[in-house]
């Protein structure tokens, strides 16, 4: 269903996932992402927008000696996309990328009959299951909205708009979440950090496409999405995988915002997660940490908005955006994505340790400020330096990862 959800919806109620989708709400056009409109529109796409691409094709000998951009750390990031670009580059031929502008192709059909359906609870916890066993860090279910759907596909092609089919019947979205590698996103921003990403992203790749094909071995439908099709972080609020903050991700209990998301949808019955909420709102209305950390001031600072910042903003949600124009153009300047918001933001740490989990368990109460002080005290978010990676020095350098760390400022 389109526009606002009730509490006697299949779904989740807005409000349990602490949405406010208002009446002027309409569906995204994947079109008018940027990372699309850098393809066509001029306003976006320049000289820089290029260079930006074309180092993802040919790592970087010499723009820079810096230390995270040289040729090793492009070596390296481009190397952790590689099983991931073979997927999205397979059917170039056929106008689809898939992962990124189109599902991922399954290759193998299912059985004519489908498997004697067992219960929808049983067949969660058996597809959980597999899901774990194939890598997934986290994995949570909500039925299909169709509000977080595309309204249209780009084609790299025709450089235009193509419709976003999916099959009818579907009555589920399995979101899978991956966890990026945390010694190098301390490293951000670097080509070197980077890598976090291409790994997730090539990591996601293998498990979805496992997943889904375990789902049409049963005999259901399966449909495996990266970053195409829809939007991931609704739908993960929604599959109880985490909590929205300040910088436009999903802070999870697990990994803080330090994960990706994937997506499948399916007509296989399943039952459905709850929203989980752990305090983050409150902890975001008195952190701007990430606000201040942006290079590119695309953070914002005040109370959730419900206008779209310009044509890559959805249109009628209040909630905290990020000015997503604004946040490429500095991926543009640099040469690679950044994650500066994910690793400055406390909620990102590691809750292997007791201490860590005090630490968020304290961060829901009223003490949220003295465990926001407490954070900046240590030091936390604090930079790794790239050189210190590669000398293997990233476990003796302090971080939330490891609390002793000394007493310095933040930064960037
Ligand atoms: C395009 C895109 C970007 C672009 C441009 C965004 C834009 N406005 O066009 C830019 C360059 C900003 C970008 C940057 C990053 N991205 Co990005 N991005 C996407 C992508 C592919 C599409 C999102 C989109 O269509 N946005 C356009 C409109 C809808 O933007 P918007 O109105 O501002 O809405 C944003 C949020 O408010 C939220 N959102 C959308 N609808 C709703 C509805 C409700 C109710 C709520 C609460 C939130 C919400 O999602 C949107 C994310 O851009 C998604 C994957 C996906 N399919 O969702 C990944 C995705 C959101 N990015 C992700 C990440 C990790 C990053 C980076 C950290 C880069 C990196 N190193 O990986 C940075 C972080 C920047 C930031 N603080 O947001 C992850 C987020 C994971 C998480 N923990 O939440 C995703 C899900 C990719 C993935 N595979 O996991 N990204
Ligand atoms: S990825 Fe970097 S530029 Fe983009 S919002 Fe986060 S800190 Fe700002
Ligand atoms: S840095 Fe602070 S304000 Fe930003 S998302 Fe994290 S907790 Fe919220």
């Amino acid at each position: 269903m389109i526009g606002g959800r009730g509490a006697d919806d299949d779904g989740v109620a807005d409000a349990e996932a602490g949405f406010e989708v208002l009446d002027d709400f309409e569906r995204f056009s994947q079109v008018d992402d940027v990372f699309c409109r850098s393809w066509w529109d001029e306003s976006i796409r320049d000289e820089r927008s290029e260079r930006f691409y074309a180092t993802y094709r040919r790592p970087l000998t010499e723009w820079r000696r810096a230390n995270g951009f040289t040729q090793r750390d492009y070596a390296l990031r481009n190397a952790s996309w590689h099983v991931s670009d073979v997927f999205t580059e397979m059917y170039e031929d056929r106008d689809r990328r898939d992962g990124f502008l189109d599902p991922l192709s399954m290759l193998k059909d299912g059985p004519d009959t489908g498997l004697v359906p067992e219960s929808p609870e049983e067949s969660t916890r058996h597809l959980k299951q597999v899901a774990k066993v194939f890598g997934a860090d986290l994995v949570g279910i909500t039925a299909f909205d169709e509000r977080w759907v595309y309204t249209e596909r780009f084609s790299s092609t025709t450089g235009e708009a193509k419709p976003n089919d999916l099959p009818d019947g579907l009555t589920s979205v399995v979101v899978i979440g991956q966890s990026m590698d945390p010694d190098l996103i301390r490293t951000a921003p670097s080509a070197l950090s980077g890598t976090a990403t291409g790994l997730g992203y090539s990591q996601d790749a293998a498990v979805l496409l496992g997943v889904a094909q375990y789902i049409r071995n049963l005999g259901y439908q399966a449909v495996p999405s990266m970053n195409d099709t829809a939007l991931a972080i609704p739908l993960a609020i929604q599959a109880g995988l985490g909590e929205y903050g300040r910088h436009g991700l999903v802070i999870t209990p697990e990994f803080g915002a330090r994960l990706r998301f994937g997506k499948i949808f399916t007509d296989l019955p399943l039952v459905s997660d709850r929203p989980r909420s752990f305090g983050v709102k409150e902890f975001c209305e008195q952190c701007d940490r990430c606000a201040e950390a942006c290079p590119a001031s695309a953070i914002p600072h005040g109370g959730p908005v419900a206008v779209a910042l310009n044509r890559s903003g959805l249109t009628g949600v209040r909630k905290w955006s990020v000015d997503g124009e604004a946040c490429f153009g500095y991926w543009s300047k640099i040469n690679s994505d950044c994650a500066i918001c994910v690793r400055i933001c406390p909620f990102t740490r590691d809750y292997s340790k007791p201490v860590n989990r005090w630490w968020r368990r304290l961060a829901g109460t009223r003490l949220r400020g003295v465990m926001l002080r407490l954070d900046d005290r240590l030091g936390g978010g604090r930079r790794l330096k790239p050189n210190d990676w590669w000398a293997g020095l990233a476990s003796r350098r302090p971080s939330r990862w490891s609390p002793r760390s000394p007493r310095s400022p933040v930064r960037r």
